[in-house]
């Protein structure tokens, strides 16, 4: 993508940008007016930090030291006026959570990801230095159910060597390859190097406007 369009991407993401709510429930969630695109994930994966950082934003989205911390779908409105809403999930697999809890969460979470006709694209956070987990292809697998098109996206890629990211993220490849709502572009994503910032912001960009 050209830099005339990654540069319209960093002014409308890192332009105006505000926290509208916080939906427990989906009957809280804003009548559906604008492209929508979702942030989901493992708990700890990386959420809200890549949000905090695709905004240029230190803590519009809370990261947390404990995992679990998100626990509503917390909506950001972003443009003057609003061309796009990011959404931030709570975690799934958080194994410490109350059964109780972990489904309550995992209904909001699906019931979202499955029937809100302005989803325009589902960001699928993975740990780039665990790789696929069979919680992430439970998801991938109900993405393609739903025909919600997704990109995975590593995260932490600072932590590992490069040469251990390029073995993840073939593998991730190909496995993505296998999954029809899949995008097959891979982003390899840092907070703390800013490494794919810039073009998860095209990749955004490009999700709401194309026809
Ligand atoms: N080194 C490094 N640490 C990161 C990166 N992204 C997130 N972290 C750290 O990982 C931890 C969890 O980040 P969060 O953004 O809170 O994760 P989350 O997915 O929103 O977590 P829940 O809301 O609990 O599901 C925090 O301590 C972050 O600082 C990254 O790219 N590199
Ligand atoms: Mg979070």
């Amino acid at each position: 993508m050209n830099e005339a369009f990654a540069e319209q991407a960093r002014k409308l993401l890192t332009g105006r940008v505000e926290f509208l709510l916080s939906a427990p429930q989906l009957k809280f969630l804003p009548e559906p007016t604008v492209p929508e695109i979702a942030f989901a994930g493992r708990s700890n994966v990386g959420k809200s930090t890549l949000l905090n950082e695709l905004t240029g934003r230190k803590k519009l989205a809370r990261a947390s030291v404990t995992p679990g911390r998100t626990q509503e779908l917390n909506i950001f409105d972003v443009g003057d006026p609003v061309q796009l809403r990011l959404v931030d999930m709570p975690g799934y697999g958080f194994a410490k959570a109350p059964l109780k809890v972990v489904q309550k969460w995992r209904g909001v979470v699906n019931g979202y990801l499955r029937g809100r006709p302005v989803l325009k694209r589902t960001m699928l956070l993975i740990d780039a230095r665990r790789g696929l987990k069979d919680i992430d292809r439970e998801v991938m697998r109900m993405l393609d159910g739903a025909a919600v098109s997704y990109h995975l996206v590593m995260t932490k890629a600072d932590k590992v060597k490069p040469s251990l990211l390029e073995n993840t993220l073939a593998e991730v490849t190909a496995e993505a390859a296998k999954h029809p709502a899949c995008h097959p572009r891979i982003f390899a994503t840092s907070s703390e190097t800013g490494q794919g910032i810039a073009d998860l912001r095209s990749e955004i960009l490009d999700a709401i406007t194309a026809k």
